[in-house]
């Protein structure tokens, strides 16, 4: 069957091969942090320096020259090129890793580390270095307005219009590298599977939502994305 319109949602395992820890793993992530203290507006009002050091931490990592995207972002970049229909790419990831393999028509449903929002004017801009909690915002000219541009959990994902019309409009629907675990991505699959779309997962191991996909091919993103994508 050829596809019309494709729409491909990513998660923190197809970066985990380039170096960046995954949330669930067992060294995840969330392993020296509980998401209540550093990924919610209410660990931000609470501590802001907690916040900052995290999200300064995971930036000064993403920058390493060792971390670069991987042949799963890769592959991804090029079915994107070559497929004549449509084509969306929502990643629940922060990192850079898919616009440095090529591709394009991307959505960052849960925002951008390399960027920083002003609470005051809701401007979003690119970060210059570690932020520290009372640094003085570009636009405003006030100091401790600054936030990491991150989707916490609470808060509302972005361009969810754009995906959710994508979603209902598609006719293949791939998931890499996600546990199943956050909502609304999560629930991409059903949406899918509403309008008739053949679901794929490609995942180390089955998810939460396995048994919501029409296919499992489970194994590395950086063996099995490639394959899938030939
Ligand atoms: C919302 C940015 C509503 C931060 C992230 C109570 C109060 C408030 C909300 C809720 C609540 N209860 C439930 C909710 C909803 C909540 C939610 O789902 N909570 C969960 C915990 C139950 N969701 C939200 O709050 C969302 N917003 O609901 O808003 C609303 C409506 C209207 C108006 C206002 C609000 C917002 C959620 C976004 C949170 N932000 N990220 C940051 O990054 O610091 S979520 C963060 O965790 C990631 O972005 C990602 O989405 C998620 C982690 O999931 P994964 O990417 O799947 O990573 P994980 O480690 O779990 O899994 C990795 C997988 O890869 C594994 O399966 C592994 O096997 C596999 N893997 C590993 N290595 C490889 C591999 N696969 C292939 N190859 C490999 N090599």
């Amino acid at each position: 069957m050829r596809y019309q319109h494709i729409v491909i949602l990513t998660g923190a395992g197809i970066s985990a091969e380039s170096g960046i820890k995954t949330f669930r793993a067992a060294d995840g992530l969330w392993e020296n942090h509980r998401i209540d203290d550093v990924a919610t507006p209410e660990a931000f009002e609470r501590d802001p320096a907690l916040v900052h050091t995290f999200y300064n931490q995971r930036r000064e990592q993403l920058l390493l020259p060792d971390i670069q995207p991987n042949a799963a972002h890769e592959a991804l970049a090029r079915l994107e090129q070559h497929f004549a229909g449509q084509f969306l790419l929502v990643t629940q990831n922060i990192d850079n890793l898919h616009e440095r393999a090529g591709s394009q028509n991307l959505i960052h449903m849960h925002g951008e580390l390399l960027n920083l929002r002003c609470t005051t004017s809701g401007q979003v801009f690119p970060h210059q270095g570690p932020v520290m909690p009372d640094a003085r915002c570009g636009c405003c000219d006030q100091h401790g307005t600054l936030r990491p541009d991150i989707v916490w959990f609470g808060e509302m994902p972005m361009q969810m219009e754009l995906i959710y019309d994508a979603l209902e409009a598609c006719d293949l629907f791939i998931s890499i590298g996600t546990s199943g675990h956050v909502y609304p991505a999560a629930g991409f699959v059903e949406i899918a599977n509403s309008v008739g779309a053949e679901t794929v997962e490609i995942n180390l191991e089955p998810s939460k939502t396995q048994s919501a996909f029409d296919r499992h091919i489970y194994g590395p993103a950086s063996r099995e994305v490639p394959l899938f994508v030939e």
